[in-house]
C-alpha cells in the first residue's frame, strides 16, 4: 500500500475511533449517567484525536537531497519542484510543512534576529505578529514555489552581529560563514519557516520538518532536544556521490544515534543512485554497485543492511511527474515509501492506542462499576423485599430497623471519609510543594545567579549540574508523596470494601520515571553541548548562561508542567471513583430504607413494589448491556494491527 493509501487508513481508523468514543459520552448524557470530570476526559480524548499530528522529518548534511526527496515523495502531483532544490545550501532554516484550517495558506517566516533574544522558536510561535507572512496562491504551482523560496534567503551581517546570533565566523574559505570582501558575513535570513499547505496528507495531520545540514541543525537545540527526538520517523539521508563524510557521521552521532536507532521510524537513504547508472554496465553490474554501497554504509553506521533504503529521489520525482513506472521503480523511491509506512503509521498507531486505552478505559471502568454497584444495591432491596412476602408487621419492622442500623452505620463511616479526604488534601499539598512550578521558578532563579555570578568555569558547570540534581531531588520527593498518597488509598478502598461492600477494586498506580528519564536525557545534552563549551572557552559566559535557559531549562520547565497536569488527572482519578461509590452508597441505603418503610405504612404493596424494581432491574442490565457494546466496539479498534486484519478476514 502506498503511503497515501496508508496514512488514509490510518486517518480513517482514527476517525472511527474518535465517533465510537463519541458515542459514549453521548450515551453517558442521554443516561444521565455522565459527570463533569468523565465529561472532561472524555472531550479532551476526542481533541486529541482530531488534533492528532503525525512528525516526519528528514535530515542530513546539506546538499543531499532532502528537499528533493520531500518533492518527490509528498509533492510530485503538483507536476513541479516545490520545495527549492538545487546545489550548495538550499534550505537555510528548518522548515516545517503542516496544514492548519484556521490560517490561510501561506509561508510564515521568523526572523534571525529573534535569536538574540531569549526566546524559543516554539516561544515565538505564539506571538503571530513577529513572523513575516507571505500569501501562497495554490492555483499556480509557479507563485508557490516564488513563495517558498523564501526559505532559501539569506541576508548579509557584521561579523559581531553573526556571533551574536550565534554563527561561528571564521577567516578561512572553508568555514562555514565568513567575512566577505565587503567585511559582511553571509547568514540565513530567517530563523524558522512554517508552511501553511492544504496538501491531503498534510491535512490529515501529517507535519514534515525539512532541516538545513549539520552547522544550522546545531545552532537550534530546540531541534535536536525536542522537535527530531519527538518525531514518529526520521530519515536521515546519504548521498551516493559523496559516500559517508565526516559531517554526515557527525550529524549521525550527534542528532540521529542519541535518541536511539533501534527506535520505531527511524531510517536511512541512501540518494543519488542515478549517478551509478551507466549506458556501459550491464544492470547485474549497477545493482551489484548500489549493494556494495549499501552495504559499506550500513557497515560504517553499524545497521542492518535491510535499514538502508537506496533512492533517486531526483528520478523518482521526474517519474511521477511524467507517469513513466519503468523509471519509477527504478528510481527505487516505492520501497522507501514502503518502509516509510510501515514505520511511520504503526509507531503512531501505538501511541494513539494507549493513550486512548488509558483515558477511555478509566472513564468506561467508572461508569461499569457504578452501575455494577447500582445493580449490587438493588437485588439487595429485592431480597429484602422477596422475603418479606408473607410475614407479619413485626418482621417488616425487624427489617426496617436493620436497614437503618446499616445506615447508620455507614453515615458513621463516613466520618472516616470525610477524614481521608483532609489526610488526603494534606498529602496532595505535599506533593505539589516538591512538584509544583514554584519550586521550579525559585531554582531557575538561583542558578541564573549563580552562573551569572560565576568566575570559573567550573563554577559555571557546578550550577547547572545542581540545577538537574535538585530538579531530579524534586521529582524523587514528589515520588515519596505519591507511593504515599498510594498507600493510604491502598487502605481505605479495602477498609470501604470489606465494611460497606463497596466496588473499589484497587486504585490506579502513577510514577514519574518518565520525567525523570526526560531529565537525564536534557543532561545528558547539556553535558556533550555546554560543558564542552565551558571547557574550550569558546563561548563568554553570558552566551552560554543564556542558552542553558533558553533551551535546556525551558525543557526542564515543560516537563515539569507535564509531570504536574500528569499528577492533578491522577489525584482526581484516585479520588473520583470513591466520591461516586460513598454518594451512591448512601443513595440506596436511603431508598431501601425509604421503600421498607412505605410498606410499612401500607402506602405501597410488597407486590407493586417489587415489580417495580423489577423493571428498574431490567433497565439496569439493558445500560450495563449497552455500555459493554460500545466498551467492545472501541477495544476491537484498539487490537494490534495482525489481529485487526485477522477480525478483517
Ligand atoms: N543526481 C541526483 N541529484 C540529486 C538527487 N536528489 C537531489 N539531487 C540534487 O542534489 C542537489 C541538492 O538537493 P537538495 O534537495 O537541495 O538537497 P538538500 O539536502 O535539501 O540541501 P540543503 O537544502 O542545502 O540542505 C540538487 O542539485 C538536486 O538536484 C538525486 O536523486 N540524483
Ligand atoms: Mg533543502
Amino acid at each position: 500500500m502506498s503511503l497515501a493509501n496508508q496514512f488514509a487508513a490510518y486517518t480513517a481508523w482514527r476517525t472511527r475511533l474518535a465517533a465510537h468514543v463519541g458515542e459514549l459520552q453521548d450515551w453517558l448524557g442521554r443516561n444521565e449517567l455522565s459527570d463533569a470530570q468523565s465529561d472532561l476526559r472524555l472531550t479532551q480524548l476526542l481533541e486529541r484525536l482530531r488534533e492528532d499530528r503525525l512528525n516526519v522529518a528528514f535530515v542530513a548534511e546539506f546538499s543531499r537531497g532532502k528537499s528533493e526527496l520531500i518533492n518527490a515523495i509528498f509533492f510530485a502531483e503538483y507536476g513541479n519542484r516545490m520545495l527549492p532544490s538545487s546545489a550548495g545550501r538550499t534550505t537555510m532554516c528548518p522548515t516545517e510543512l503542516m496544514f492548519d484550517g484556521n490560517k490561510l495558506p501561506g509561508v510564515e517566516l521568523l526572523p534571525i534576529q529573534t535569536r538574540a533574544s531569549n526566546s524559543s522558536v516554539s516561544e515565538y510561535k505564539r506571538f503571530a505578529d513577529e513572523w513575516t507572512r507571505v500569501n501562497l496562491d495554490t492555483g499556480s504551482a509557479e507563485s508557490m514555489q516564488t513563495a517558498l523560496r523564501h526559505v532559501s534567503e539569506t541576508t548579509r551581517v557584521t561579523p559581531e552581529e553573526a556571533g551574536r546570533l550565534g554563527f561561528e565566523v571564521g577567516e578561512g574559505r572553508i568555514d562555514l560563514y565568513s567575512v566577505g570582501d565587503d567585511g559582511l558575513v553571509e547568514i540565513p535570513r530567517w530563523r524558522h519557516a512554517v508552511i501553511n499547505f492544504p496538501h491531503p496528507l498534510l491535512k490529515q495531520g501529517l507535519v514534515i520538518l525539512d532541516t538545513p545540514g549539520l552547522n544550522a541543525i546545531g545552532a537550534e537545540p530546540e531541534l535536536t532536544l525536542s522537535l527530531l527526538p519527538n518525531a514518529h520517523a526520521v530519515l536521515f539521508i546519504l548521498a551516493a556521490d559523496t559516500g559517508v563524510t565526516q559531517s554526515d557521521m557527525a550529524i549521525w552521532k550527534e542528532h540521529i544515534c542519541a535518541g536511539g536507532m533501534a527506535r520505531r521510524g527511524r531510517l536511512l537513504v541512501l540518494n543519488k543512485i542515478d549517478g551509478q547508472w551507466d549506458e556501459l554496465k550491464t544492470a547485474e553490474a549497477i545493482d551489484a554497485e548500489i549493494q556494495r554501497q549499501v552495504d559499506s554504509c550500513a557497515d560504517l553506521l553499524d545497521l542492518p543492511t535491510s535499514q538502508v533504503f537506496p533512492v533517486s529521489a531526483q528520478k523518482g520525482l521526474v517519474a511521477k511527474i511524467n507517469g513513466d513506472t519503468a523509471l519509477l521503480e527504478k528510481s527505487r523511491l516505492p520501497a522507501l515509501e514502503d518502509a516509510l509506512s510501515r514505520e511511520l503509521i504503526p509507531a503512531k498507531r501505538d501511541i494513539v492506542c494507549e493513550s486512548t486505552e488509558s483515558e477511555f478505559g478509566d472513564v468506561s471502568q467508572r461508569i461499569r462499576s457504578l452501575l455494577d454497584s447500582r445493580l449490587a444495591g438493588l437485588r439487595e432491596q429485592l431480597t429484602e423485599l422477596t422475603e418479606l412476602r408473607g410475614k407479619n408487621k413485626g418482621v417488616v419492622e425487624y427489617m426496617m430497623g436493620k436497614v437503618r442500623a446499616e445506615k447508620d452505620e455507614f453515615e458513621s463511616g463516613l466520618q472516616r471519609y470525610y477524614a481521608v479526604r483532609s489526610v488526603f488534601s494534606t498529602l496532595t499539598n505535599n506533593l505539589f510543594g516538591h512538584l509544583g512550578l514554584d519550586v521550579l521558578r525559585q531554582l531557575t532563579h538561583e542558578t541564573r545567579e549563580a552562573m551569572l555570578d560565576a568566575a570559573f568555569s567550573k563554577t559555571l558547570s557546578d550550577a547547572m549540574a545542581n540545577f538537574f540534581a535538585r530538579s531530579r531531588q524534586a521529582l524523587a520527593k514528589s515520588n515519596g508523596e505519591i507511593s504515599e498518597i498510594l498507600q493510604m488509598m491502598e487502605a481505605v478502598y479495602k477498609k470501604f470494601a470489606v465494611e460497606h461492600g463497596l466496588k473499589l477494586g484497587a486504585p490506579t498506580t502513577f510514577s514519574l520515571l518518565r520525567y525523570e528519564k526526560e531529565l537525564d536525557r536534557l543532561q545528558a545534552w547539556c553535558d556533550a553541548h555546554l560543558n564542552s563549551m565551558v571547557s574550550l572557552l569558546t563561548h563568554d559566559k553570558k552566551n552560554i548562561t543564556q542558552k542553558f535557559f533558553e533551551e535546556v531549562a525551558v525543557q526542564v520547565r515543560r516537563a515539569f508542567e507535564h509531570a504536574n497536569r500528569d499528577a492533578e488527572v491522577w489525584l482526581r482519578a484516585i479520588m473520583a471513583p470513591m466520591e461516586t461509590q460513598v454518594r451512591e452508597h448512601q443513595i440506596q441505603l436511603k431508598r431501601r430504607l425509604e421503600s421498607i418503610k412505605r410498606i410499612h405504612q401500607a402506602t405501597d404493596t410488597l407486590e407493586d413494589r417489587i415489580v417495580e424494581l423489577d423493571g428498574i432491574e431490567h433497565n439496569l442490565l439493558g445500560q450495563i448491556a449497552a455500555l459493554e457494546e460500545i466498551v467492545g466496539r472501541v477495544q476491537e479498534m484498539l487490537l494490534p494491527i495482525a489481529d485487526d486484519k485477522r477480525l478483517a478476514a
